[in-house]
């Protein structure tokens, strides 16, 4: 089934901070069950992996690099429209750009510590879930 999951990380500022909680909550309060969740610290090789669409982009290497840089809580969310509900509840890439009362606006300090990751489609989101959890683990 299409549109019912999505795909989304807590990024490691965010959970070294002390927000996960705050965050799951708030996700939670929004409507999305929880489907999967785990915290795990990426190795370089990993997060490059998984961000390998930004290979070519100025960024990558920042990304990739505090992406491994510490813990953070990945998890499989499922509701109704899910990707682009999601899309609209974390806000824009830039907090500083983020509507009032999205997560990025409330838990993100900037560009590149922007709090979480969402997918954005549905293919990714299948791709991603992937990455992170086993077949078992995607069943709902
Ligand atoms: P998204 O997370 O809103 O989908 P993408 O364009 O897919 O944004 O970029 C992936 C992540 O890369 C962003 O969440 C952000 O943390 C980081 N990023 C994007 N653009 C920049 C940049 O210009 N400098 C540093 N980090 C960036
Ligand atoms: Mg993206």
């Amino acid at each position: 089934m299409t549109g019912y999951k999505t795909f989304t990380m807590i990024k490691p500022l965010a959970v070294e901070q002390g927000y996960a909680g705050k965050i799951l909550d708030r996700i939670l309060k929004e409507g999305y069950r929880v489907i999967s969740l785990k915290m795990v610290h990426l190795c370089k090789r990993e997060a490059e992996a998984f961000y390998e669409v930004h290979k070519d982009r100025p960024f990558f290497k920042e990304l990739t690099s505090y992406m491994a840089s510490g813990p953070i809580v990945a998890a499989i969310l499922k509701k109704e429209n899910a990707v682009q509900d999601y899309r609209t509840l974390i806000g824009a890439t830039n907090p500083a750009e983020a509507a009032e009362g999205t997560i990025r606006k409330l838990y993100g300090t900037d560009l590149g510590k922007n709090a979480v990751h969402g997918s954005d489609s549905d293919e990714n989101a299948e791709i991603e879930c992937s990455f992170f959890f086993s077949g078992m683990e995607k069943m709902w």
